[in-house]
Parts: structure tokens; C-alpha cells; sequence
């Protein structure tokens, strides 16, 4: 019988101390990780955590679990391979806003329409961190706070929910750095759900954004259950702020690979392997 895991969520950390800037969102976003590792139990050694490339791609190398660092947007790409080689991990995908909606654009709407059963965590501070805050694709039009973009990138912003449910995303959840144990619990939610999970975190960049102080003051948590009608939902994401948290949309549809495919089949993985051998 295998005995049940209870560790407290700073035995998920892994020593390793963030070089984030004090008061960045991500560190929400650690401790939101942690504690809902503790609350599952889950087992660090049968957990991975993929990442692109940002100061929120960090994130893996600071939890005591599996971690790659992968490539600038390739995190999904990475992480859908591992979980369909090994279907007995829990992955988890995680990077920035830049890093998946720009550059990793692409896998991210291929991620959602696959449906593998996964977790991607976008902590989006509607900029380029790392690099010194370029805007990135969801900076407000008007943002005129780089040098680079005078009088604002002049051009909307993705809707990262509305961009995932029109790609097929059957799970979508919103958090705020300001409210970690929110985002430890969709987190949990997420990490259980049998599909492709979108947590979108608004996380400030308190550097690059100061301003974005100010989001306490409108981010709203939905009252209502999560919607599970497409048209409803599209509705809602097309027209509301953008700060509205918790679980927003859930569906049940069929994960990928089909239940029975050779995906996961050990033999056909090594063969593949052995063909890639120099
Ligand atoms: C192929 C490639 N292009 C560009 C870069 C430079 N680069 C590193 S991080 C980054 C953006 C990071 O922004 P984001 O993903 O929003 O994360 P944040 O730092 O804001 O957490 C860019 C453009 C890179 N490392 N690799
Ligand atoms: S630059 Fe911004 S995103 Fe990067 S660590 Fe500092 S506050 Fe966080």
C-alpha cells in the first residue's frame, strides 16, 4: 500500500532563493504552487515542472520537484511530450506572457485544442520582464512607459481566456498575485482536472509596471459556478475587464492521446528514441 504524502508546502521549495525583484507577483505564484502540492500530497518525485524562458520561467528551479528550463515558448511543446511519454507524471507548464502568448503563441492555442492532460500556468504581467519591459502581446494599447514603445504599442491586446476557449481550452481559471491562496486552490482544481487546465495569473511586475498596484482594486472574484457553455463563456470573455478571477469555464472532452493509442507505448517510444542516436 502506498502511504499517503504530508508535507508542508516550504518542503516543496527547494532551497534555492528567487532573484525576483521584492514585491514581484511570481513569488505569489511559488507559494501558491507549494501549498497546493501540500494540500494534494503530491509526490515530488513523479512531478515536473516545464518552463520557457522570463523571470516567471524561473519558477521550477525554485520547487524541490522535476524541473526544464526549456527554450524562450517552447515550454508547452516540451511539457506535452513528457506527459504523453510518461501519462503517470503530473506536469505542469509555466512561463510568462511574453514567453507564451508571443513566441510560444502557437503551442499555446495548439496546446488547448489537443486537450492533454496537463496544467499551463501563464503568470502575465502584460510585459517583458526579463528584457527590461518591452510590451509584450498583452500590454494595454496605450501603455507609455517604455522608451521603446512611445505613446504605446498602439495596437489590443490578446484576451488570453477568449484566445483558449476559441483554441478549444476545456478548463480556464483566473488568479491574482495579490490573492495567493486563491491561486493555490485553482491550482489544486486544476492539477485534478482530466484535461488541458489554462490558469491565467495576473502577477505584477512591480519594476517595469508600478501601476500595476492598482490592479487590488478592480480584480473581482466570480460569485457565479464556472460557466460550461462555449457561447456563454465566449460572451464573457470577449466583453468583461479582464480581472475577473476563480474558476471561469469548465467542460469535460476527451484527452489526448485517445485512451489505447501507441503514444505512450513504451516500445514505440524507444524505437523513436533509438532513431534519434548519433
Ligand atoms: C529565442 C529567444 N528570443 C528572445 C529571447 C529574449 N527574451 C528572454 S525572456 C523574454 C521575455 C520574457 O517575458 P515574459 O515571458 O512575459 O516573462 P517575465 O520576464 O515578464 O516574467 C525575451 C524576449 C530569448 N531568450 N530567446
Ligand atoms: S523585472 Fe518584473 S517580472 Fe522580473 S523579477 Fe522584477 S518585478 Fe518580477
Amino acid at each position: 500500500m502506498t502511504q499517503a504524502i504530508r508535507l508542508k508546502a516550504k518542503e516543496y521549495k527547494s532551497g534555492v532563493k528567487p532573484i525576483w525583484c521584492p514585491g514581484c507577483g511570481h513569488f505569489s505564484v511559488l507559494n501558491a504552487i507549494t501549498k497546493a502540492m501540500a494540500g494534494l500530497g503530491i509526490d515530488k518525485d513523479n512531478t515536473v515542472l516545464v518552463s520557457g524562458i522570463g523571470c516567471s520561467s524561473r519558477l521550477p528551479a525554485y520547487v524541490d520537484s522535476y524541473g526544464f528550463h526549456g527554450v524562450h515558448g517552447r515550454g508547452l511543446a516540451i511539457a506535452q511530450g513528457l506527459k504523453v511519454a510518461r501519462p503517470d507524471l503530473t506536469v505542469l507548464a509555466l512561463g510568462g506572457d511574453g514567453d507564451g502568448f508571443s513566441i510560444g503563441g502557437n503551442h499555446f492555442i495548439h496546446a488547448c485544442r489537443r486537450n492533454v492532460n496537463m496544467t499551463y500556468i501563464a503568470m502575465d504581467n502584460e510585459v517583458y520582464g526579463m528584457t527590461q519591459g518591452q510590451a509584450s502581446p498583452t500590454t494595454p494599447m496605450d501603455w507609455d512607459h517604455s522608451k521603446l514603445t512611445p505613446h504605446g504599442p498602439g495596437v489590443r491586446p490578446f484576451k488570453p481566456a477568449a484566445l483558449a476557449l476559441a483554441a478549444g481550452a476545456p478548463w480556464i481559471a483566473r488568479g491574482y498575485s495579490g490573492n495567493p491562496n486563491q491561486i493555490a486552490k485553482l491550482i489544486a482544481q486544476a492539477v485534478e482536472h482530466p484535461g488541458f487546465s489554462f490558469l491565467h495569473v495576473m502577477s505584477q511586475c512591480i519594476t517595469f509596471c508600478p501601476e500595476q498596484t492598482d490592479w487590488k482594486a478592480i480584480v473581482n472574484e466570480r460569485a457565479e459556478p464556472a460557466l460550461s457553455d462555449a457561447d456563454e463563456a465566449a460572451k464573457l470573455f470577449l466583453h468583461e475587464s479582464g480581472f475577473q478571477t476563480g474558476l471561469l469555464y469548465c467542460e469535460q472532452r476527451s484527452t489526448w492521446p485517445p485512451a489505447g493509442a501507441a503514444a505512450g507505448d513504451a516500445g514505440a517510444l524507444a524505437g523513436l528514441a533509438a532513431s534519434f542516436r548519433v
